[in-house]
């Protein structure tokens, strides 16, 4: 028995270990009112599936820090780019009201940082709590650039449900074998599809099932009947994923930093710029548990990767048992297969407000986008550029229009300032063709055209939008998410919309706010807001993938005519192109 329990005495220290650096992780908490922080862009090596590679990080971390605020404060946040490729930082899902120059996507809100420069994000919280993130928006730097933005409620404001008794962020991502950039560009080249990732991650750690990443799995430790909350955000560049917990029902808080009516659940799916908050209850035999996440593919005949990334939830009770002075091997969740569209539709169906809101009824603006893929064909044959089906290459577009970032400046310093040509207002709010989106569309109607086509919007107008999936190249989830707002989500389904059926299925009782929302695959979604913050917002999809090939549009909200309707000056330290 003695000899036995010496032994087992280095295995079971590594759970200290684990709790300690936990523990670090999670302490940078403060109260104060104002939060200054410095990001410094920087190249640092990083090293992941047996090799090492240098990686574009903030403050040499990967992931970046985690941010940590109270509803109502401000933060301003020093970005240094001493990294070698143009950087921005977006705050996703905060709505910077009146605020476009925090936002962040490049060449939309601002020009770049450009190597050696930097600049001050400056933004105050405002009626906003729960899990938020932040990252790059530049090209693909994201892969690596990015972190948690966890708004805690006002001092003396409690949660609306039970305190629980810890709380762990867990940022899903996607880890490339090479330089993403590379990947990107390769892409960008070839016209192709770009290559899949070579492991998700969990908090930027693969976990058991890669190789060289046992020793860095990431362990969630947990007291028996403890209560913890999950803060679940998706990081991955291009995939949407199922998420699970071994032998462990999840029930679901909050989502996109809106709480929702709780409901529980053994698997959840969560979208590119998705958040979920849930909450965990030990009440299992003291053992470990696999955390796992793995793919949600909706595209046909798409390479994606197949692998399954692991944590591990550890009870700190758990037996130190067996000969051998080693855990027994933790449980796997079952996930569902790659392509389960019922599962993900029947999960996402289930997320809604906790009690009756104030969805916008009168419509101003009744706009119906389809998106989804194209192809533009290439004349000469064998081209290396045209690798994508057929002598092609992949686009992209809303409405028929592949969306064309500016590069001479960014589209609100243009509107701002009135430098002309940047851009034009004539994004259509009707496909410019009718035709039976998610059937076999003609091949003629598959190429896009490119413009930087904006929409306006007056202030204050009540806004809904049906996003239209359809059947070019192939049917595909394409998670959607719109700067500046968030958005209810009244309806969705599969098929083409019926604008004489559907509204009358529209949840305007308790829909869900969010910041992001997937296109079923084949299908559509209907959301509402009001546009009562002027500027200049981005809506696009959040695989990236998709969003180089054009697959954006943006709102040119108008100031109002009162006092505190109108977009406030820029920062003197705006970038400029
Ligand atoms: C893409 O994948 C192919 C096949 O696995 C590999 O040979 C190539 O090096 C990869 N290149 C990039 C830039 O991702
Ligand atoms: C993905 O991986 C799972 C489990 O490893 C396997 O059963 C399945 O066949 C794979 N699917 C594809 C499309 O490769
Ligand atoms: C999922 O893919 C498998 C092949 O990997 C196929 O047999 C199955 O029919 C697909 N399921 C759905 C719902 O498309
Ligand atoms: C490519 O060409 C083949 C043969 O003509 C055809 O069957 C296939 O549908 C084409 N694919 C696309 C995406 O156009
Ligand atoms: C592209 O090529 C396909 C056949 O390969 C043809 O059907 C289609 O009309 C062409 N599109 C354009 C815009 O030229
Ligand atoms: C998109 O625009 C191009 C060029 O004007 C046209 O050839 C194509 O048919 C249009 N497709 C759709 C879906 O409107
Ligand atoms: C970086 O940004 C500047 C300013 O917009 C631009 O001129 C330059 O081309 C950008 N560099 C790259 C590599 O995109
Ligand atoms: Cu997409």
């Amino acid at each position: 028995m003695e000899a036995s329990n010496l032994t087992l005495k280095p295995l079971c220290c590594c759970l200290l270990l684990g709790l300690l650096a936990f523990l670090a992780f999670s302490a940078s908490f403060s109260a104060a009112e104002t939060h200054y922080h410095e990001f410094v862009v920087q190249a640092k090596p990083v090293k992941r599936l047996c090799r090492t590679h240098n990686t574009i990080t903030v403050n040499g971390q990967f992931p970046g820090p985690n941010l940590e605020v109270r509803n109502g404060d401000s933060l301003a946040i020093k970005v240094t780019n001493a990294a070698k490729y143009n950087v921005t930082i977006h705050w996703h899902g905060l709505r910077q009201l009146r605020n476009p120059w925090a936002d962040g996507p490049e060449y939309i809100t601002q020009c770049p940082i450009q190597p050696g420069a930097t600049y001050t994000y400056r933004f105050t919280i405002q009626d906003q709590e729960g899990t938020l993130w932040w990252h790059a928006h530049s090209r693909w730097l994201r892969a690596t650039v990015y972190g948690a933005l966890i708004i805690y409620p006002k001092l003396g404001s409690p949660y609306p449900f039970s305190m629980p008794k810890r709380e762990v962020p867990l940022l899903l991502g996607e880890w490339f074998d090479r330089n993403p950039l590379d990947v990107q560009k390769l892409a960008a080249f070839t016209g192709g599809a770009p290559n899949a990732s070579d492991a998700y991650t969990i908090n930027g750690q693969p976990g058991d099932l890669y190789r060289c990443s046992k020793q860095e799995t990431v362990r969630i430790p947990v007291g028996s009947g403890e209560s913890i909350l999950l803060r679940i955000i998706n990081s991955a560049l291009n995939q949407e994923l199922f998420f699970s917990i071994a032998n462990h029902r999840l029930t679901v808080v909050s989502a996109d930093a809106s709480y929702t009516k709780p409901f529980t659940t053994r698997v959840l799916m969560i979208g590119p710029g998705q958040t979920t908050d849930v909450l965990l209850t030990a009440d299992q035999p003291p053992a470990h548990y696999y955390v796992a996440a793995s793919v949600y593919q909706t595209a046909r005949n798409a390479p994606f990767d197949n692998t399954t990334t692991t944590a591990i939830l550890e009870y700190k009770s758990a037996p130190c048992s067996s000969k051998k002075g080693q855990f027994p091997p933790p449980a796997l969740p079952l996930l569902p297969a790659f392509n389960d569209t019922a599962t993900a539709t029947a999960y996402t169906a289930q997320i809604k407000s906790p009690s009756q809101v104030k969805v916008p009824t009168q419509i101003h603006e009744n706009l119906f986008f389809i998106v989804g893929l194209g192809l533009n064909n290439c004349t000469v044959p064998n081209n290396p550029r045209c690798q994508g089906p057929n002598n092609t290459r992949f686009a992209a577009s809303m409405n028929n229009v592949s969306f064309v970032f500016p590069r001479t400046n960014s589209l609100m310093q243009a509107y701002y300032n009135g430098v002309p040509g940047v851009f034009t207002t004539d994004f259509p709010p009707v496909p410019p063709v009718q035709f039976d989106y998610t059937g076999n569309v003609p091949r003629g109607l598959w190429t896009p055209r490119r413009g930087t086509k904006l929409y306006k919007l007056k202030y204050g107008s009540n806004v809904q939008i049906v996003l239209q999936d359809t059947s070019i190249v192939t049917t595909e989830d394409h998670p959607m998410h719109l700067h500046g707002y968030h958005f209810y989500v009244i309806g969705s389904g599969f098929g083409n919309f019926n604008p004489r059926t559907d509204p009358a299925k529209f949840n305007l009782v308790d829909p869900p706010l969010r910041n992001t929302i997937g296109t079923p695959p084949g299908g559509w979604v209907a959301i509402r807001f009001v546009a009562d913050n002027p500027g200049v917002w981005l809506m696009h999809c959040h695989l990236d993938a998709h969003l180089v090939l054009g697959l954006a549009m943006a709102f040119l909200v108008e100031n109002g005519k009162g006092p505190l309707q109108s977009v406030i000056p820029p920062p003197a330290d705006l970038p400029r192109c």
